[in-house]
């Protein structure tokens, strides 16, 4: 075939690519979609996976879903937990693969929300903390001290709806207490991250760099008022947790094991402990590392592989209503609807997908009320990466709440959406301001998702 002929046959099957998903929109993950809106949604496999692959995918998901335990155990290949740690499995803060819920008020929190800590610096990204490190664990193994327990306040902020109709926000603060390593010190910075649901991150990952890239806008040129920019990580772009850290799912993945479970993998060979907990703890090693790399590369294939749910009610007149104003409010400046995957060396059945994840995968100043103080990496207090919303609608179906935003703080999408300030006041503003049917087919459009 000559270049130009195959060009011309590579266009034609893109078209009938576009057009067959132009079809049904509601495949929010393109060919990596399924039909489920059970409380299993969030927990199904991409429909294009051969059967030594499903069978890949399964030994995945008892990894994920393992208890580790301490060392040394008859059991070799899940022992190591700890010494610090904030919960025995992955499945415990992803509870069936979705999204952990913040403990309630004056809680004593023992999981579901975790806490990271830094010390300031005038100038770039805060360095780990001396004593607690980069992260608080709140369990230990016996014989050793826990770092700290979490305790939650919060306070009420009102405000109105262009009708009059009054609302009240919660504000949360957080505040250290059992410290098992000596006091904080007047620059420590904390910040609270809830655990998101893990569908469609194959998807993500595959998304062209060059197509992230091309959305940004850091001096706002164009003069929108939105200034979206990438997570630059050295020559790799972020594109996972609140503040797009993490490159890649399995960057992520071997964070999560050694920072959550106390776990060591080869990519993170060390214990997650702090200089002067390094001097003073014994304990007994898993391994080194102490999941092997045929487990741990199952547990980032189950990670990359989790499909998306279908989009429900599409065609309800009040979810279609919605999908005109999210447009129209300006969400869609940030929350992309549409996106195409590229080749990933990982799998060749991720590229070509045009997917629908809302998200542009970049970081945003969202204002001062949710700045935290924490700047992570590169990004500042106040930026966080535009939070994908497929699947945003089915949280309460598996998870059985409605607590959005990086710590939870949101008690439903409304909220969610009033929290919203800095580049996306302008669009928040709409909405606050719109007739309250409007605001109804809104969220109506967001639970469809
Ligand atoms: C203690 C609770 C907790 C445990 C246990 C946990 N996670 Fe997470 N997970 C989180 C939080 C919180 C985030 C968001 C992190 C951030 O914003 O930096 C996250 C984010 C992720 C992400 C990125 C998702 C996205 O959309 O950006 C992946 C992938 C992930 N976790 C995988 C794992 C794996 C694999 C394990 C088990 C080894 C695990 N997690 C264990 C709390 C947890
Ligand atoms: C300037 C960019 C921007 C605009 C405009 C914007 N958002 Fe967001 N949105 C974000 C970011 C960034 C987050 C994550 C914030 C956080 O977790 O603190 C987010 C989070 C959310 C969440 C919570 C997601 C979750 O997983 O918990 C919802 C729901 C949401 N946005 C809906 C909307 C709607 C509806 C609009 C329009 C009225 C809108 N957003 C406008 C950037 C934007
Ligand atoms: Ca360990
Ligand atoms: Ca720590
Ligand atoms: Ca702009």
């Amino acid at each position: 075939m000559t270049g130009l002929r195959f060009a011309a046959a590579m266009l034609a099957a893109s078209a009938a690519l576009v057009a067959q998903d132009a079809v049904d929109a509601s495949l929010l993950g393109g060919g990596g979609t399924v039909h489920d809106a059970s409380n299993n949604a969030f927990g199904l496999p991409v429909p294009f996976l051969s059967a030594a692959e499903r069978r890949a995918f399964a030994v995945g998901n008892s990894f994920f879903k393992q208890n580790w335990v301490i060392a040394p155990s008859s059991t070799a290949g899940r022992d190591g937990l700890g010494p610090l740690f904030n919960a025995r499995s992955c499945s415990s803060c992803h509870f069936r693969d979705g999204r952990s819920q913040p403990p309630i008020e004056g809680d004593v929190d023992r999981s579901g929300l975790l806490i990271r800590i830094g010390v300031r610096q005038p100038d770039g990204p805060d360095l780990p903390h001396p004593r607690y490190g980069g992260q608080i664990q709140d369990v230990a193994v016996p014989g050793v001290k826990p770092e700290a327990a979490v305790r939650i306040r919060t306070a009420a902020v009102s405000g109105r709806y262009g009708d009059g109709e009054p609302f009240e926000l919660r504000a949360p603060t957080y505040e250290l207490t059992e410290l098992g390593y000596g006091e904080l010190g007047d620059d420590a910075v904390l910040g609270a991250r809830v655990a998101p649901q893990m569908i469609g991150l194959g998807l993500l990952e595959a998304i062209p760099a060059a197509a992230i890239l091309a959305r940004e806008d850091a001096d706002d040129r164009d003069g929108d008022g939105v200034s979206g920019r990438a997570h630059r990580l050295g020559e790799r772009l972020g594109r996972f947790g609140w503040k797009a850290t993490q490159a890649t799912v399995e960057s992520q993945a071997a964070a999560a094991f050694v920072n959550d479970v106390g776990i060591t993998s080869a990519l993170e060979p060390d214990e997650a402990l702090s200089p002067l907990q390094h001097e003073q703890l014994t304990f007994a090693s898993g391994g080194a590392p102490e999941i092997g790399s045929r487990s741990f590369d199952r547990v980032v294939f189950y990670s990359r592989t989790l499909a998306v749910p279908a989009q429900r009610d599409a065609e309800e007149p009040q979810v279609r209503r919605g999908e005109q104003l999210f447009g129209a409010f300006g969400c869609a400046m940030c929350h992309v609807p549409e996106q195409h995957t590229g080749p990933v060396e990982w799998h060749p059945g991720f590229a070509g997908h045009t997917i629908r994840p809302f998200t542009d995968l970049l970081l945003h100043d969202l204002g001062e009320a949710l700045a935290d103080g924490k700047r992570d990496g590169d990004a500042a207090p106040a930026e966080w990466r535009t939070a994908p919303l497929w699947g945003i609608g089915l949280v309460p179906v598996v998870n059985g709440h409605t607590r959005y935003l990086h710590d939870g703080r949101a008690r439903d999408l409304a909220e969610a959406i009033l929290w919203h300030g800095g580049e996306a006041a302008a669009s928040k503003e709409r909405f606050r301001a719109a007739p309250r049917d409007d605001r109804a087919a809104l969220l109506a459009f967001l639970r469809s998702l």
